[in-house]
């Protein structure tokens, strides 16, 4: 019901600002103005699933300057932050049903829709140096593939980018695949998330990301997994005793339109969508590390949380203990699913030589 609600309310208040927008020839992105009369402005919808002040925020909040820039404010971006419209999973039904126009999703929400996309939920297989995991999420030829799974699901990838290295957070150590025999663990909702905390023993629990903080203060589930700054602003560290630097996998947002709407606007204004997504993929390179690093600074002076940083040979233990994880992603999503890891394994390999 809130979903069928909300839904109507958005497409309501897209018809209403193309219905303000008046004269004749108008096309759905505004593109066609005539010099002499005053300048239409189309309102488009940005969604995404992190609080205010986040990756995804900053990263949308870039696109927004960028593109009302680009289109001398014949567009405007509108930003809803997690929960304005519903969890993770109702924002990309709201993107698929084009009831909102552009969002970020995470391979939790899209996983069940778009299967391959758990590739990011496999463990230590982007390289552990960022720029070059940023590198391959933005040009390895894998990236092709999976961007046509996602118009196949009705959503146009604009752009992909690492958010920072996920860490384990807990009410005990973990240094070895042992010390999760048991351990209920909060992952985002995903088959290849869930198997891969199984593969360590563990008890992998899906809870909607809002309710993470309450679910660990009232010892319902054990740990959770993240990146630093989530860890941070969401305050995780306040109702933790420990964070491990795992660094087993890195959390990738993909940045996409509806595809319907994305098939509506004029060129030009296509090519200026994609140079906005370019800067704002080119930005938060730089922003999610240096948010990444100065809220890890941040944990350290203000809580008594325990960090460890698990050493080389910690983290081998939890590599090899990941390995089947593979082949479960490939019998389950099948032969394409096969080809994308292939050429993103072969890309690895490249990068790093
Ligand atoms: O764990 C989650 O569910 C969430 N984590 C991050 C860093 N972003 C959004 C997502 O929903």
């Amino acid at each position: 019901m809130f979903k069928k609600l909300l839904t109507a309310l958005l497409v309501f208040s897209l018809v209403f600002v193309l219905a303000g927008c008046g004269s004749s020839g108008d096309t759905a992105d505004g593109g066609n103005e005539a010099a002499a009369e005053p300048q239409e402005v189309v309102e488009w919808t940005f969604a995404h699933e992190e609080v205010q002040g986040s990756v995804q925020d900053r990263y949308a909040q870039k696109f927004k300057e960028e593109i009302e820039k680009l289109t001398d404010g014949a567009v405007k971006i509108n930003i809803y932050p997690v929960g304005q419209l519903g969890d993770g999973a109702n924002q990309v039904e709201l993107l698929q049903n084009g009831a909102i126009q552009l969002g970020i999703n995470n391979p939790g929400s899209v996983g069940t829709l778009v299967p391959e996309t758990n590739i990011f939920s496999l463990h230590f297989l982007l390289p552990s140096d960022m720029d070059k995991a940023h590198e391959l999420v933005n040009n390895s030829k894998a990236m092709d593939m999976l961007n046509e799974k996602y118009l196949k699901s009705n959503m146009k990838v604009l752009g992909w980018f690492p958010e920072g290295y996920q860490m384990w957070t807990g009410n005990k150590k973990i240094t070895k695949p042992e010390d999760f025999k048991g351990f209920k663990i909060r992952t985002m909702a995903s088959p290849v998330i869930s198997e891969s905390y199984k593969a360590y023993g563990a008890d992998p629990t899906p809870i909607p990301y809002m309710e993470v903080y309450s679910s660990l203060q009232l010892n319902m589930i054990d740990g959770q997994v993240n990146p630093i700054f989530a860890i941070e602003e969401m305050k995780f560290y306040e109702v933790q005793d420990y964070m491990m630097l795992s660094n087993q996998a890195i959390f990738v947002g993909t940045f996409v339109a509806n595809d319907m709407f994305w098939d509506s606007l004029s060129d030009e204004r296509k090519a200026q969508v994609q140079a906005a997504a370019d800067t704002a993929t080119e930005y938060i390179l730089g922003a999610q590390k240096d948010l990444n690093n100065t809220r890890l600074e941040s944990i350290k002076e203000n809580s008594d949380m325990e960090i460890i940083d698990l050493t080389a040979e910690q983290r081998a233990a939890f590599e090899e203990a990941s390995q089947p994880v593979r082949e479960f992603y490939v019998e389950k999503y099948g032969e394409d699913a096969g080809k994308i890891l292939d050429q993103l394994l072969k890309d690895v390999e490249a990068i790093q030589q």
